[in-house]
């Protein structure tokens, strides 16, 4: 039996008596109506169905049942919702029922500004999750399909009610036993899970191992030129599509950390994605192929390497070769997720292949879910990056200008949801899967607007309260970077976990994560000038800056540059008294989360104020220890003591 599960931002309910009645014009039987009608009754309390076109609340379907937009108008009985499509009506029932909590403001219209708005699950068929921090999967458990459609249903309607229309449903390491997931044994139980999801207007696609045709297939190889192997995945899409109409498609993680892929036979990633596109073309699926492609066998002592450049180097000979319904899917930084990395440089230099922008919403570098780092002012300088500087060429644009079908480009995220009754383990780690789904509908929203939409919807608080929490989201992402990862040095934490300070944790080791610090200074040459290169994969206008030690902005440069512990920063600083600066005041703001958020314990309800409360206190020790160590360590290498006396142990 599951425990009694956390409404999230769906929790309160509008009483407003006036709105008695909801009637719907143009009704159509269909799933996504059933689920409208659904909701009305969870979302408002005393909603009845009438006949009376003259209700307080009306729904309209208008026009050709495409697009995800939606308008919102006062009238003078009430409130009208109107919407060209079933699943526009949907997100409109959401948007009411979140502007009426929030008191926001009315008419209301909007369009989703990203096509694909997708969650990649991790999960795995023994019921783990890589890199999942809320508890088990809430797909599977032990090696069977937990079976438990109602906590899909609640997930689904806190995916959609944001905004979100693509699902995958397990981890990109396909191990053997989710190998058989495309298998017909297999299918129907996909099909229930697709089956809820549809209800809420989210299509369902799996994540497939490319060896698969000799895993589950009795072929002696995957080879994607041999015909053999093209006619095998031909009969495993016919019968998926047979079992799950509206299944989405494909992901696939190939040659990459120990995943089979084309390399194994000499052929190229567009030769594995097309075989595979051609085969899935004829029932409308898509092929999501990921970038994340990079040489993990190196040797830390061969400074020629660098994983940076691999995405770019693999994948742009490739630009414009893709089948129609083949997306690359490429990471935001060049290398993993860190708190601060740049742009990858593929956004804006594709130019002619369908793309998607992932970001992960679960914290695998970023606090695991037990320190608080609201990661939407991260997503959105992504967003907002101008990849050719001063043109206008952001990469929220790029993604769907540069894609041949802009209905097939988006964005996904590695997803953070789990079995905890609270969905994210860490109460406000729901403000990032919240906070994911509604910038990737509106691009335009601000990260504090979006926080402060979700405590409200979430909690019971005045607007100064309220404000407190919104201040410890806004600034956390700041503050894990402080004590972290001074000037986009990453990876510095323990391998494999990636929770916790270990400096030279990946310094000696194969996954070409190296911070290269020694006496004289830190940071990774990556100029073309002095380093790798890799500077010269961006847009001329970036190279220069990245290239340019005077123009490299701070936050980035120990990505770019090796330079001295007395390198004078842009911000006036050396380089060492930044980083005893950041990770002492990064702790210390850990210190005060504390004391804001025990100051809030009246006002909040006990499970939630617990469960942060309890997590803070865990976070204030990571960040000191995190803060010691790196003080300690960069003490040792440099010898230079800190301007202000503060305590470094030696
Ligand atoms: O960062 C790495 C993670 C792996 C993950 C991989 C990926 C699913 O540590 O756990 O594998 O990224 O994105 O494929």
């Amino acid at each position: 039996m599951s425990k009694t599960r956390d409404l999230c931002w769906l929790k309160k309910r509008v009483h407003q008596p006036d709105i008695s009645s909801y009637y719907i014009k143009n009704r159509r039987d269909s799933v996504v109506m059933k689920t409208i009608e659904r909701e009305l009754s969870l979302l408002f309390e005393d909603a009845e169905p009438s006949d009376d076109a003259k209700s307080p609340l009306v729904l309209s379907l208008t026009g050709d049942g495409t697009g995800d937009g939606y308008e919102i108008e006062k009238t003078e009985a009430g409130y009208a919702v109107t919407a060209s499509s079933e699943k526009g009506l949907l997100y409109g029932v959401f948007g009411l029922h979140r502007i009426l909590i929030t008191k926001g403001r009315l008419p209301f219209k909007s369009q989703p500004d990203q096509s694909i708005r997708m969650i990649n699950h991790w999960d795995n068929f023994d019921g783990s999750i890589e890199r999942g921090y809320a508890g088990e999967s809430i797909y599977y458990d032990r090696n069977h399909f937990r079976g438990d459609m109602e906590i899909v249903r609640s997930y689904a309607r806190l995916l959609a009610s944001t905004g979100i229309n693509a699902v995958s449903v397990n981890n990109v390491n396909v191990h053997k036993k989710e190998t058989f997931f495309i298998k017909s044994e297999n299918l129907k139980e996909i099909r229930k899970i697709a089956d809820v999801f549809s209800e809420y207007g989210i299509r369902t696609y799996l994540s497939i191992n490319f060896a698969a045709p000799i895993v589950v297939g009795g072929l002696d190889t995957a080879d994607p030129l041999l015909p053999e192997v093209a006619a095998w995945w031909e009969q495993v899409t016919a019968d998926i599509y047979k079992e799950i109409p509206q299944f989405g498609g494909f992901i696939v993680k190939a040659d990459s950390e120990g995943e089979p892929g084309p390399f194994t036979y000499d052929r190229t990633h567009e030769d594995g994605a097309n075989m595979l596109a051609r085969a899935i073309k004829p029932f409308g699926g898509i092929i999501i192929w990921r970038c994340f492609v990079y040489n993990c066998g190196q040797d830390w002592r061969d400074r020629s390497l660098d994983r940076a450049r691999a995405a770019y180097d693999i994948f742009m000979a490739h630009d414009g070769k893709f089948e129609g319904n083949v997306i690359l899917q490429i990471k935001n930084g060049p290398i993993d997720f860190q708190i601060r990395e740049p742009n990858s440089p593929l956004f804006g230099a594709l130019r002619k292949t369908n793309q998607i922008l992932e970001f992960q919403i679960t914290q695998e570098y970023t606090g695991h879910q037990v320190d608080i780092c609201y990661l939407v002012p991260m997503w959105k300088e992504t967003l907002d990056f101008d990849t050719c500087y001063g043109k206008d060429a952001f990469i929220k644009n790029e993604i769907k200008k540069n894609s041949p079908d802009p209905k097939r480009s988006g964005i996904a995220a590695v997803g953070s949801a789990g079995m905890d009754a609270n969905w994210t383990g860490n109460k406000l780690a729901q403000a990032n899967l919240y906070g994911y789904g509604r910038l990737v509908w509106d691009n335009s929203l601000s990260s504090e607007e979006i926080a402060r939409e979700w405590v409200n919807l979430t909690f019971e608080l005045t607007e100064d309260q309220a404000s407190k929490i919104v201040d410890i989201l806004t600034t956390s992402r700041g503050v894990y970077e402080d004590y972290t990862c001074p000037l986009a040095v990453g990876f510095m934490c323990r391998p494999n976990v990636h929770y916790g300070a270990d400096i030279d944790g990946y310094e000696y080791d194969r996954w070409g994560t190296y911070h290269y610090a020694d006496r004289n200074g830190v940071g990774r040459e990556r100029s073309v000038a002095r380093g790798t290169g890799y500077t010269r994969q961006y847009s001329d206008a970036r190279f220069r800056e990245y290239e340019d030690l005077s123009t490299c902005p701070d936050e980035l440069l120990l990505f770019f540059h090796h330079v001295p512990y007395t390198h004078v920063l842009r911000s006036g600083k050396t380089v060492i008294q930044h980083i005893y600066d950041t990770h002492f005041a990064g702790a210390e703001k850990v210190e005060q989360y504390e004391r804001t958020w025990e100051s809030l314990e009246p006002f909040l309800d006990e499970e939630s104020y617990t469960n942060v409360r309890d997590r803070i206190k865990k976070q204030k020790e990571n960040a000191i220890n995190w803060r010691d160590q790196i003080n300690t360590y960069f003490y040792r290498k440099s010898g230079i003591s800190d301007a202000h006396g503060r305590k470094i142990y030696d």
